[in-house]
């Protein structure tokens, strides 16, 4: 091969490198071997070894979350390719660049019209790339080795500026083929904006909200995705507005800052919260999302006449919409720009709750949630991340106070029960220097169990709190019925299934507050991966569950319009 070549498998490790990669997740398949002795032969990316496909992808999700940057995950065709979908559907969901490879089939089987083992039977080879069109932003097939660097080229680029997964389909006889090598070229995030509408809207924005009285500054979750992060910030220090966190962009916005309120999410957000967002005379959304969850079913009293919403490209004044404005551009203009104005931060000073701190029990009592979380709440300092489940570790996790510095995880757009046990993995993978706290419903874990096996192979630490409460107790409270209870499992007894002979993997029960206390004495001290089973009584959950889960409820069983 001379200089200028290389293979198109080694071709993608290179790019992926140059992104930024240092893993990969990967479940093997005849469709992908090869694909994977050309990646392995890059020794700056490690591969780690999932169970399945479905927690690969959702540990692709947790990498993305952890480094900020993309991350890629390898399956074989159809039976790997769709048990990936679901994760790389959550993916789109929640903005995170996963770049997803499959194997496929060899260029000469469609040419020959042959049938294939892993497919439907049919003599469609393109059907694993059309289903993947509809959740990611460009789905590819390459079968010309001459294309594989523009096509490669342009999906990662394509993920990378839309924060959105992407599919490549490499037919499993072209991973070998010889190909350009890859040249100098840099992938950039998000573009700019243009700068007429930019000033347009800054100009229209600072008018509006030098003029309230006593406005305010919500943090939404596309903030990070799209990189605005830093800037919300700064606009925070300079306006002196109160200001809130949407329930999934929780940690997005410094905790710890003096005009922090809390959490914005209708009736069951941070007391007092609520009511300053809902009474200011202008309030801006920055990157918010407003779905029946985070609004608890519609109830927060967004009033669209007194809202500025600034998405990742655009800015929505009430009556007047300025198109390709980037979020990030426009917050760091408007912080230049405005007035300070704290007449929304003294209007909460006047009403919050302090809260009371709460006293632990005996030893001998019996665990409940509130004990659960204020011992949590204890041992978060600026190198935690709080993973939360799906389940009433939302609303627990939503009450926890962070750090700064601290972040916290939260897969609420997409919701798929047992995201948490893949993302535990991909985020300790990606963020080696921070130990996360992970928050597992016993109903969750069920569907993701076996990946704690590959917490253990790669001797990761996180701990995970295993809260055993023998239901699905989130829909318990939305909806009851006996499919609600589950079949209890021996959850401590599951770590030393999987340490077999060479994990180290350390777990235990905890049924009162004396062995919680005990077990995470112990977890903190381990050097590797701990998981502590905590046994919940079955109708113990937080109070903002039931007021959420009413709501929810409510709105899921509006009766059909009658045409
Ligand atoms: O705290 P808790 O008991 O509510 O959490 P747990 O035990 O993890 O139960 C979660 C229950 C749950 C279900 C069954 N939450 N959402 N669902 C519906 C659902 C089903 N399948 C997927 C993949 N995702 C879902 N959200
Ligand atoms: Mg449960």
């Amino acid at each position: 091969m001379s200089d200028n070549s290389t293979t198109v498998g080694s071709y993608l490790a290179s790019r992926l490198e140059e992104i930024g990669l240092k893993h990969y997740f990967a479940v093997p398949g005849d469709y992908n071997l090869v694909l994977l002795d050309r990646l392995l032969e890059n020794k700056n990316l490690e591969m780690i070894s999932c169970c399945n496909e479905l927690n690969a992808g959702y540990a692709a999700d947790g990498y993305c979350r952890a480094t900020g940057g993309a991350s890629a995950v390898f399956v074989t065709f159809s039976v790997g390719g769709l048990s990936l979908l679901n994760a790389v559907a959550g993916a789109y969901a929640e903005d995170l660049p996963i770049i997803a490879v499959s194997g496929g089939p060899n260029t000469n089987s469609e040419a020959e019209f042959e049938m294939l083992h892993h497919t439907l039977g049919l003599l469609d080879y393109d059907y694993q790339r059309d289903i993947f069109s509809k959740v990611t932003a460009e789905a590819v097939t390459i079968h010309d080795p001459r294309e594989a660097p523009t096509q490669i080229d342009h999906a990662i680029q394509t993920a990378l500026r839309f924060r959105k997964p992407v599919y490549i389909e490499i037919a499993c006889n072209i991973a070998d083929a010889v190909t350009s090598a890859p040249n100098a070229r840099s992938f950039g995030g998000p573009t700019a904006s243009d700068p007429k509408s930019l000033n347009a809207a800054v100009d229209r924005a600072v008018e509006l909200l030098n003029a309230a009285t006593k406005p305010v500054l919500v943090a939404g979750v596309k903030l990070r995705s799209f990189g605005a992060e830093a800037n919300f910030q700064k606009l925070a220090d300079a306006s002196g507005y109160a200001i809130a966190s949407m329930p999934n962009a929780k940690g997005f916005f410094n905790e710890q800052h003096p005009h922090y309120m809390g959490i914005y999410w209708g009736p069951v957000g941070t007391p007092g919260c609520g009511e300053i967002v809902d009474s200011s005379d202008l309030c801006l959304f920055a990157g918010g999302t407003f779905t029946d969850y985070t609004t608890t079913g519609h109830a927060a009293l967004i009033n669209p006449a007194k809202v500025i919403q600034a998405r990742p490209n655009s800015v929505v004044f009430p009556n007047q919409t300025f198109s390709n404005v980037k979020l990030t551009e426009f917050l760091e203009q408007l912080a230049q720009k405005l007035k300070p104005n704290d007449g929304s931060m003294i209007a909460y000073n006047r009403i919050k709750d302090e809260a009371t701190p709460l006293r632990p029990g005996t030893p001998e009592t019996e665990l409940s949630t509130r004990q659960l979380f204020s011992r949590i709440q204890q041992m978060l300092g600026p190198e935690s991340t709080v993973i939360a489940e799906t389940g009433d570790s939302w609303f627990n996790g939503m009450q926890l106070e962070l750090p700064e510095g601290a972040r916290f995880e939260v897969q609420m757009q997409y919701g798929s029960i047992g995201w948490s046990v893949g993302a535990t993995l991909g985020y300790s993978v990606g963020a080696p220097d921070r130990r996360p706290i992970a928050l597992i419903g016993d109903g969750s874990f069920q569907l993701t169990a076996q990946e704690v096996s590959t917490i253990i192979r790669y001797g990761l630490k996180p701990i995970i709190f295993l809260i055993n409460n023998g239901g699905y107790t989130i829909e318990v409270e939305i909806h009851d019925g006996p499919y609600n209870n589950i079949k209890n499992w021996n959850y401590a007894e599951l770590v030393h299934v999987f340490n077999a002979e060479d994990g180290n993997g350390f777990s235990c029960k905890a049924r009162n507050e004396g062995e919680l206390d005990e077990a995470i004495k112990q977890a903190t001290a381990h050097d590797g991966p701990a998981l502590i089973e905590v046994l919940i009584h079955r109708d113990d959950c937080s109070k903002n569950l039931l007021v959420w889960g009413g709501h929810v409820a409510k709105n899921n069983g509006r009766p059909p319009r009658s045409h």
